[in-house]
Formats: C-alpha cells, structure tokens, sequence
C-alpha cells in the first residue's frame, strides 16, 4: 500500500490510490462503477484520476487533468451504512453540488486518515 505521491504534489496536500464510485449525480441517482483513483486533496478540493497500472505508478495525470473533482465546501462525510455498499470500510461523501460517492479501500487505516483529512477539510472550508 505504500505508494509515493506525484513528484509535483506540496506538503499541504494529502495523496493516495482509493477505490471511488459516483452514486448520485446532480442529485439523480447513477449506476456504480468502482474504479481505482488517484486521489489528492487540495485545499478544498478533491482531485480523482483514473489510476494506471494497477494504482502503483504516477503518470502526473492528475496536475494537469483529473477525471473529475469535487468541491468540499459545503459537503459532508460520514461512513456509510450497509446498504450501499457490501465492501468494507467506505465512506461516503456527499457535496452542496448533490454528487455522492462512495471512497473505499481495503486498508482500514489508511480510510481512517482519509475520513479525517475530508473531515477536517470540511469544517475548516464551513464557512467559506
Ligand atoms: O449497490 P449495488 O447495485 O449492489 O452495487 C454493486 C453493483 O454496482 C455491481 O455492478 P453491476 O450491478 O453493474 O454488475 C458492482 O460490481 C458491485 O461492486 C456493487 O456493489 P458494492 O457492494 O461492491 O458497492
């Protein structure tokens, strides 16, 4: 599970391979497709490119374009129940924008450093 972060990332910011599915968009429930995803929080944004190769290597994708991003600000996290999902150790993340997903990884501590940072960053971003 250990895997650099991209050469170009700052301190600040928090990197790492999760499994990510949408389950709403713009409030409109959509299938799931679990994909594994480049993620990197950034400020109050949450980066997400497609990771190559089985989640190990860089390919830098994600400086110059993420498959898609959201937005913290207004959002809020919390674990999600057993009915959306059968995996183990998912969160789900639900934005002002009406996007949910769900933010998994088999590695129960690295999720728990995940749901903290998204935790943190949410209530220092409130009230902005
Ligand atoms: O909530 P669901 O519909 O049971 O989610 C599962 C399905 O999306 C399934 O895909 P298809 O129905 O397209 O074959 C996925 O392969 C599963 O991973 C989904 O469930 P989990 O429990 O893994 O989130």
């Amino acid at each position: 599970d250990k895997v650099s972060c991209p050469p170009k990332i700052k301190p600040s910011e928090k990197c790492g391979v999760l499994n990510v599915t949408k389950i709403t968009e713009h409030g409109k429930k959509v299938r799931k497709n679990w994909t594994s995803s480049w993620t990197v929080l950034r400020g109050s944004l949450l980066l997400f490119t497609k990771s190559q190769g089985g989640g190990t290597s860089w390919f830098g994708g994600i400086q110059s374009k993420p498959e898609f991003t959201v937005d913290l600000r207004g959002g809020s996290i919390e674990w999600a129940s057993k009915d959306k999902s059968s995996k183990k150790h998912v969160i789900e993340l639900k934005t002002r924008q009406g996007t949910e997903l769900l933010i998994q990884s088999e590695n129960d501590s690295f999720v728990n450093d995940w749901y903290r940072a998204l935790t943190d960053t949410i209530s220092t971003h409130a009230w902005e």
